[in-house]
């Protein structure tokens, strides 16, 4: 097979949130990059995950001039409902911190930022395989892959990492890297159902047997996720078996029993805490799944994946404008302390809001926690700042 030498700035390995936010950011400053992602891009697009973004987020989609679709979809919410002895309360973050979420698709925001790329006209590539990466450690890495029958060698300055937690990336970094790693004992099944939703914002049903999750996609689709055994499979899972556990999670003495319907799509995704450090080795930086992952309660995992693709950008601008490294030497150092709130508040609702035992005392514990949530505001402003997204270390480029 014949090689094709090209040469680019940087190569972003992923066209997931993180590869993708981190392109259109280097486009938008004139730094050459070169996107080279394994799956189709129908896959792509159509991959279904995330919902809730923060406002931080949509505030930096605003600024990259890829959000004009999410304003006009989006649903904005204030805050999410706790139910908890089958009564439904509101945290209302917005009344508290003037700010919002929003829920908007994860393989909308996706598409948005390959079109946006397509409009752009900068290069992309979607279905390589065998990708290889060499020279992380010096200056002058290389990456290879294979498409269309044809075998293609990128040199570049730069490797951005952003190929998830199963990608290749996070392999290259030397054997002392630390990887910090807590296995949750469950996992969630996730639906999309064509039903509407039962309450106008997500809610988080904290029920003595397990948790269950409502959060939708539009007005007339929910996207609903159970607690399950970390070893379940979806066989287990008849749509029968799924409506009666979200019913009996989710009862309620102040609202109407939940719809059920169609359930066109269906996953499983075990728990994890994840945080890689440091994050960047020689020429190499990890960014977003690649480095840290957190489990899906609080809705943190696509935020801190473009707040990583800020940091790097911001120092890429650095180092493209003013050949300054400082801020890529710091790279992981600027990202890791929000990092680390957002694995905190993660943390700490998925320690409240799920069942680990059967022990009385440690459900009268989570009970209390949740009590504090409700009843005093001085604790909803606290979670209200971390959930609608604490600020972003850096702007996406130099100021
Ligand atoms: P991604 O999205 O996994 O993208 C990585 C991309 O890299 C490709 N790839 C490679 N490309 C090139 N070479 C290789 N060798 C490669 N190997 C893999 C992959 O095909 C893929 O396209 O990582 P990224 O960009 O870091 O984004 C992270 C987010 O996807 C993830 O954190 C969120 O989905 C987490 N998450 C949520 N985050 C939120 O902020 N709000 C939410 O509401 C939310 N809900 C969720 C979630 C994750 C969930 N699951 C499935 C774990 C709900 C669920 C159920
Ligand atoms: C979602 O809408 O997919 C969603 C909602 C709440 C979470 C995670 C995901 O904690």
């Amino acid at each position: 097979m014949d090689t094709v030498t090209t040469r680019h700035q940087v190569v972003i390995l992923g066209a997931g949130p993180a590869g993708l936010t981190l392109a259109r950011m280097l486009s938008l400053q004139n730094v050459d990059a070169i996107v080279v992602e394994t799956r189709t891009e129908d896959y792509v697009r159509e991959r279904v995950r995330a919902g809730v973004i923060e406002q931080s987020t949509v505030d930096v989609l605003t600024e990259l001039g890829v959000a004009d679709r999410l304003h006009r979809e989006a649903l904005r919410h204030d805050g999410f409902y706790l139910r908890l002895d089958e009564q439904t309360h509101h945290l209302d973050f917005h009344a508290l911190t003037g700010r919002n979420a929003f829920v908007y698709g994860q393989a909308e925001i996706v598409a948005d930022l390959i079109d946006a790329r397509r409009g752009d006209g900068a290069p992309m590539v979607f279905g390589a395989s065998d990708v290889a990466v060499t020279g992380v450690d010096s200056a002058t890495p290389v990456v290879e892959y294979t498409q269309a029958g044809r075998r293609h060698r990128v040199q570049a300055d730069f490797i951005a990492g952003c190929d998830g937690s199963h990608g290749i990336t996070p392999t290259l970094m030397p054997a002392d890297t630390q990887v910090m790693t807590r296995t949750h004992p469950f996992a969630w099944l996730g639906i999309l159902a064509r039903t509407a939703p039962t309450t106008a914002e997500g809610m988080y049903c904290a029920h003595p047997d397990g948790l269950s999750v409502h959060s939708m996609r539009g007005t007339q689709i929910t996207r609903q996720y159970l607690q399950v055994p970390a070893d379940t499979t979806l066989d287990d899972w008849p749509d029968e078996r799924i409506w009666s556990e979200l019913r009996r999670r989710s009862r309620s003495s102040d609202h109407p029993e939940l719809e059920t319907g169609e359930i066109f799509d269906r996953s499983l995704a075990p728990l994890r805490s994840v945080v890689t450090t440091p994050m960047q080795f020689g020429s190499l930086f990890l960014l977003g799944d690649a480095a840290h992952i957190v489990p899906p309660t609080g809705a943190k995992g696509l935020n801190l994946a473009i707040s990583d693709a800020c940091v790097l950008s911001h120092a890429l601008g650095h180092y493209y404008g003013h050949r300054d490294r400082t801020h890529l030497e710091s790279y992981g150092e600027t990202a890791l302390p929000r990092i680390w709130q957002a694995q905190l508040f993660s943390w700490t609702l998925t320690t409240t809001l799920h069942r680990f035992d059967d022990n009385p005392y440690s459900w009268e514990l989570r009970r209390a926690r949740m009590r504090r949530w409700i009843d005093s505001e001085a604790e909803q402003r606290a979670l209200g700042e971390v959930y609608l997204g604490l600020p972003f270390p850096t702007p996406w480029r130099p100021e």
